[in-house]
């Protein structure tokens, strides 16, 4: 039995919604203020999510979706290991977690990089410029059903949940244009829904 440490809506959804994705069996926890100096225990780094497995403890989103995706999915939403699918699945997802998920913490957490009001702005002026290039850019490039391609991959929920974060950028990211539908069906996937539901969290909403 897993247990998956999360906070609403975060990066932590990627993996709440594999989990649903692969209909294996876990217990949720959430992390907030009041639990996070305990949750250091489990967690030194303090960061959703964790997974906690019959293996031991695992973080960051990378390293958790590929252990699931092997354990559950025999291949499906990531590839084989060893195979042209499974090297480009990961691109993908490292692209997502090393450049673009750097730029939210930019837009989101502009006091992390300076004490200064005025460098702050500057910070989360350009992590904003940055995030519409990167959406407009893959908006335009999103011409088939899924953001990784014609099948399904771990990867499109990533940029599903990356996006949903884009809804606060104006135009925002899930309503534009190529990426809408994707998003849309995304959304509509039974898993997709079970975990932004115990979430309580909609598509567009908290
Ligand atoms: N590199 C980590 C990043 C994890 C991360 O930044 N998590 C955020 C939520 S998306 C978090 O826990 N923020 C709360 C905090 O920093 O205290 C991963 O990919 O798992």
């Amino acid at each position: 039995m897993y247990t998956l440490y999360y906070s609403p809506g975060s990066c932590s959804l990627i993996v709440h919604c594999l989990l649903e994705e692969f209909g294996v069996p876990f217990e949720l926890k959430r992390v907030d203020a009041a639990s996070k100096d305990e949750y250091r225990r489990l967690n030194p780094k303090g960061k959703v999510p964790a997974l906690a497995t019959p293996d031991g403890v695992l973080t960051e989103c990378v390293a958790i979706v590929e252990y699931l995706c092997d354990r559950h999915g025999d291949g499906k939403l990531l590839g084989k290991a060893g195979t042209w699918e499974r090297a480009k699945t990961l691109e993908r997802i490292a692209t997502l977690a090393t450049e673009v998920h750097p730029l939210f913490n930019r837009f989101f957490h502009e006091d992390d990089f300076s004490d200064a009001k005025e460098v702050q702005a500057g910070v989360k002026a350009r992590g904003t410029q940055k995030l519409l290039a990167y959406f407009r850019e893959e908006d335009a490039a999103l011409t088939r059903a899924y953001w990784s391609g014609d099948t399904l991959t771990a990867a499109d929920f990533y940029f599903m949940v990356i996006a949903r974060w884009g809804r606060w950028l104006e135009p925002p990211a899930p309503r534009m244009h190529h990426i809408a539908p994707f998003y849309t069906r995304m959304t509509a996937r039974p898993a997709v829904m079970r975990a932004m539901q115990r979430e309580a969290i909609t598509p567009l909403g908290t």
